[in-house]
């Protein structure tokens, strides 16, 4: 897999892979540079009398509902459809669903009307997604329930799609493999958008990869190396240069340092 991760992302780098986002007000600009900053090209568009153009356009579209309306669930429906009628991956960031009916209720309808590549969220909403014993409060996860990780699989099973449950430990599964990625830092915890961008950077990864598996689990391996160089580098006086930092080092982390530290490995559930 150590190959691969360095394939994807030096081929972002060279192809430059166009992803729409419908996403948050919060993370609009973070996302923006953190994709130029790893090689790719973004564009938000959320009008529906344009959604679909542009995401026939692109080469991966990702519908995050952070801050959704009902007029953004609206474009990303249209954004949906266009996209899935293109063979377009579909990435789904479903920010605090299982918080508000509205939010879950959202999510579902998403699910349920389009063809999803890859579901990307924290523990509280993969649980919540797949029916399981979840406490969602605002945006932010709370500690993980024991069995997220089987959460994670009956979601990607139920709705036949790929599933990447974040944390300290990134869980990324088809419902039949499962990968685990041990890179990261505690410090993304403490800027907003940093799942968020993980989200738009995994739809850069699968628009280049075979499969949503191995594309969200490159993403996650080449992000969390990229945060711990972020964490390592000097001035660090908190979470303002950290954001910094990872910007820098998505751009700048050299092959031979995600080729040293990523840690991937083959899990069964
Ligand atoms: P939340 O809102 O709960 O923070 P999120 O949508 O921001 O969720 P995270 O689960 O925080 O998403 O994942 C974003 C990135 O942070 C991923 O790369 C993940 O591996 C990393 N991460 C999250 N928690 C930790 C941790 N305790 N240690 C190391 N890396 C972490
Ligand atoms: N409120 C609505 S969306 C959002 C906040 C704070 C950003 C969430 O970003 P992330 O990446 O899930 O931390
Ligand atoms: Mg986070
Ligand atoms: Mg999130």
């Amino acid at each position: 897999m150590h190959n691969q991760v360095l394939a994807l992302r030096n081929l972002i780098r060279s192809d430059a892979p166009l992803i729409h986002n419908i996403t948050n007000v919060v993370v609009t600009n973070f996302t923006a540079n953190g994709l130029y900053a790893a090689g790719a090209k973004p564009v938000m568009a959320y009008a529906p009398e344009e959604a679909a153009d542009m995401a026939a356009a692109a080469d991966a579209l990702v519908l995050n509902i952070g801050t959704l309306s009902s007029a953004t669930n609206e474009a990303m429906l249209i954004a949906g459809k266009a996209a899935n009628k293109h063979g377009i991956p579909v990435i789904l960031d479903p920010v605090g669903a299982g918080a508000t009916s509205f939010r879950t209720e959202s999510a579902a309808m998403l699910l349920q009307e389009l063809d999803i590549a890859l579901i990307r969220g924290n523990s509280g909403e993969i649980a919540s997604l797949a029916g399981s014993e979840a406490v969602v409060r605002g945006v932010d996860a709370s500690a993980a329930p024991a069995d997220a990780a089987a959460s994670a699989a009956k979601l990607a099973a139920s709705r036949q799609t790929t599933v990447c449950m974040t944390g300290e430990v990134d869980v990324i599964t088809d419902g039949s493999n499962t990968l685990t990625v041990h890179n990261g830092s505690p410090s993304l915890q403490d800027i907003t958008g940093a799942g968020c961008l993980l989200s738009s950077i995994a739809a850069a990864f699968i628009s280049r990869s075979d499969s949503p598996l191995e594309g969200a689990a490159a993403a996650c391996a080449y992000y969390g190396v990229c945060a711990e160089a972020a964490a390592d580098r000097q001035p660090f006086p908190g979470p303002g240069h950290f954001q910094v930092h990872l910007l820098d080092m998505l751009q700048q982390l050299s092959d031979e340092q995600l080729n040293q530290q990523l840690i991937i490995k083959e899990a069964a559930l």
